[in-house]
C-alpha cells in the first residue's frame, strides 16, 4: 500500500500548528507571505490611485507616507525575503537532496511562530497609529518622528531571527542530509542558490538587528548614536543599513534564480548549458554583493575615490548575473521547448531582470546617479528586479511546483493568461516611472508638477492590469485545489529528484534513503536513468 501523502496523513488544525514536517512548514510560509503580498498590493494601489491626480485624490499626506512606509515594510520583509527561502526552499531542499526533512524540524516550526510574533508587532504598530520614516528608516528622522515607530522596528528585529534561523536549518541540512552517493556537484542548481541565500541571511541580518536595536534606543531613550550634536554620527546608519540592505536584495534575487535555473531545463528538456557557471556565479554575486553597499550613498558626502570603488565593485555583480542569463539562454537555445505557464513567467523574467540589471549599472555610475538618486528612476529600478524578476519567478514556482505540493492540476490556459497580463501591467506600471525621474520627479513625494501627470496616470492604470492578472491567478490556483485534475507524479518530465516521488509526496517524502549516482540533470538518458529511489 503506497503510504498516505503528508496533506492526508493528519488532518486536525493541530496536527498543522505542531507540525515538524518540512513541506507543511513551507506551506504555512506560503500562505502567510501571500498574505503579506496582498496586503502590502493592497497599500501598492492606494498609493498608485493616489497618484492619479497631482494634489489630493484618496488619502492625505501623512496617510500617503505611512501608506508608503507600510507597503515597503511588509513587501521587503514579510514578503520578498522569506517569499522563496522559507515557502519553496523548505519544501523542496529536503526532498531535492534526497532527505527526510531538514536537519532541525522544530527549529524550523519556530521560525515561523517568529514570523508571526514579527507580524503582530507591527500590527500593534499599525494600530497605535502607524509610521511614516519610509522602508530605510533614516536619522535623523527615525530618532525624532512622533510616529509610531518602536513597534515597527521591534517587529522586523523579531522576524530576522525567522531569517536567520531559516538559513542556518538550510545550511545544515546541505552539509549532512544529502543523499547516498550525491557530491556537492551533483546538487540541483535550486539547492546551490539556497545554499548562498542562507550564507548571506545569517551572515548580514545580525548587521540589520544590531542597526535596528541602535535605532530603537535612539529613537526610545533619546541615545545619540546617530546624533552628531552627541558625538554621534548620522551617516553610520546609512554604512549600517545597506551593509544588510544591499546583500538583502540578493536574498531577493538569488532564490529567484535558482528557480530559472530549475524551470528552463525541464521545459527545454535539455542539460543546462553549464551547470558549473550557474553553481559557481551564484557565490560570486554573494561575495561582491558584500562589498558595494556604498552605492547608495554616493551623496552621503564620501570621498570620489570610495564613490570609485563602490561603483566598480557593483559593476561586477551584473558580470556574473549575465554569465548566469547567458548560460539560461543558451540553455534554451536549440532545446525542445515547451511553453506553459512557469515558462512564460521565466520569459518575463529574463527580460525585466536584464532591464532592471542594466538600470542598476547605470546608477552605479556615479555622475549618472548624482541626477538619478532619490527620484522615481530608481524607484523603477529596484522595482524592475524586485517585482519584474523576484515576483515574478515566484509565480513561476508556484506554478512549476504546484503539481507537486498540492496534488492538482491548474488551468494551463488561464496561467498563461495571467502571466500575460502581469507581464503588460507591470510593465505599464513601473517603465513611465523612468521617464518620472529622469525627469525629475522625486520619489516618496504626495504632490507633483501638473507636467507629470500622463506619466502618473499611465503608472496607476498599469498597476490595475497587474492587479487583475494577480487575482486571476488566485482564483484559477483556488478553484484547482478543489476542483482540478490529479497531477501526475511528474507532469513536466522533470529530471530532479521531487519528480520521482508521488504527488503529493508521503510524510517522510522518499520509502527508502536514495541513491544517487548521477549527475541531477541528465536529459541525454532516457527518463527512467539511473536514479535508485
Ligand atoms: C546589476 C546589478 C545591480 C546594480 C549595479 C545595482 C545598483 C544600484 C544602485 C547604485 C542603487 C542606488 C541608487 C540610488 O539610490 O541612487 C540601487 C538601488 C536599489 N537596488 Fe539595485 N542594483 C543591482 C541589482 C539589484 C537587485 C538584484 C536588486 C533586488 C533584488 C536591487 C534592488 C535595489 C533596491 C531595493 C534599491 C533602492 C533601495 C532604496 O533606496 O529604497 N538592485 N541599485
Ligand atoms: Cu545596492
Amino acid at each position: 500500500m503506497t503510504p498516505k501523502s503528508y496533506l492526508d496523513e493528519e488532518t486536525t488544525v493541530w496536527s498543522w500548528l505542531a507540525t515538524t514536517d518540512h513541506k507543511r512548514i513551507g506551506v504555512m510560509f506560503f500562505v502567510l507571505t501571500s498574505i503579506a503580498l496582498l496586503i502590502g498590493g493592497i497599500f501598492a494601489l492606494l498609493l498608485r490611485l493616489e497618484h492619479l491626480t497631482p494634489n489630493y485624490t484618496i488619502m492625505s499626506a501623512n496617510a500617503y507616507n505611512q501608506a508608503f512606509t507600510l507597503h515597503g515594510v511588509i513587501m521587503v520583509w514579510f514578503f520578498l525575503i522569506p517569499s522563496i527561502p522559507a515557502a519553496f526552499g523548505n519544501f523542496f531542499v529536503p526532498i531535492l537532496l534526497g532527505a527526510q526533512d531538514v536537519a532541525f524540524p522544530r527549529l524550523n516550526l519556530a521560525t515561523v511562530y517568529i514570523y508571526i510574533a514579527g507580524a503582530i508587532a507591527i500590527a500593534i504598530g499599525v494600530a497605535m497609529g502607524g509610521t511614516d520614516t519610509g522602508w530605510t528608516f533614516y536619522p535623523p528622522y527615525s530618532s525624532q518622528t512622533f510616529s509610531q515607530l518602536l513597534p515597527i522596528l521591534i517587529g522586523v528585529f523579531i522576524l530576522g531571527f525567522s531569517t536567520i534561523f531559516t538559513g542556518l536549518n538550510l545550511i545544515v541540512t546541505i552539509h549532512t542530509l544529502r543523499a547516498k552517493g550525491m557530491r556537492f556537484m551533483q546538487m540541483p542548481l535550486f539547492v546551490w542558490t539556497m545554499y548562498g541565500v542562507s550564507v548571506i541571511q545569517v551572515v548580514a541580518t545580525p548587521v540589520l538587528g544590531m542597526v535596528l536595536l541602535l535605532t530603537t534606543l535612539d529613537h526610545g531613550l533619546n541615545w545619540g548614536f546617530f546624533d552628531p550634536a552627541r558625538g554621534g554620527d548620522v551617516v553610520l546608519f546609512q554604512h549600517f543599513f545597506w551593509f544588510y540592505s544591499h546583500p538583502a536584495v540578493y536574498i531577493m534575487i538569488l532564490p529567484a534564480m535558482g528557480v530559472v535555473s530549475e524551470v528552463i531545463p525541464t521545459f527545454a528538456h535539455k542539460n543546462p548549458l553549464s551547470y558549473k557557471a550557474i553553481a559557481f556565479s551564484t557565490f560570486g554575486i554573494a561575495f561582491v554583493g558584500f562589498l558595494t553597499w556604498g552605492h547608495h550613498m554616493f551623496v552621503s558626502g564620501m570621498s570620489v575615490f570610495d564613490a570609485g570603488v563602490f561603483g566598480v565593485l557593483s559593476m561586477f555583480v551584473a558580470i556574473f548575473s549575465a554569465i548566469k542569463v547567458f548560460t539560461w539562454v543558451g540553455t534554451l537555445y536549440k532545446g525542445s521547448v515547451d511553453l506553459r505557464t512557469p515558462l512564460v513567467y521565466i520569459a518575463a523574467f529574463l527580460f525585466l531582470f536584464v532591464f532592471g540589471g542594466m538600470t542598476g549599472v547605470a546608477v552605479a555610475t556615479t555622475s549618472l546617479d548624482v541626477h538619478w538618486t532619490d527620484t522615481y528612476f530608481v524607484v523603477a529600478h529596484f522595482h524592475f528586479i524586485m517585482v519584474g524578476a523576484s515576483l515574478t519567478a515566484w509565480l513561476a514556482a508556484i506554478h512549476y511546483w504546484w503539481p507537486k505540493m498540492t496534488g492538482r492540476m491548474y488551468s494551463e490556459p488561464w496561467g498563461i493568461a495571467a502571466a500575460v497580463l502581469v507581464f503588460l501591467g507591470f510593465f505599464a506600471t513601473f517603465f513611465p516611472q523612468f521617464l518620472l525621474g529622469n525627469g525629475g520627479m522625486p520619489r516618496r513625494y504626495y504632490y507633483y508638477p501638473e507636467k507629470f501627470t500622463t506619466l502618473h496616470v499611465m503608472s496607476t492604470a498599469g498597476s490595475w492590469v497587474l492587479g487583475l492578472g494577480l487575482v486571476i491567478a488566485l482564483l484559477y490556483l483556488a478553484w484547482s485545489l478543489f476542483y482540478g485534475p490529479r497531477a501526475p507524479a511528474n507532469p513536466w518530465g522533470g529530471r530532479t529528484l521531487e519528480w520521482r516521488i508521488p504527488s503529493p509526496p508521503s510524510r517522510h517524502n522518499f520509502a527508502t534513503t536514495p541513491e544517487v549516482i548521477q549527475p541531477p540533470y541528465d536529459y541525454s538518458h532516457p527518463l527512467e536513468g539511473d536514479i535508485h529511489v
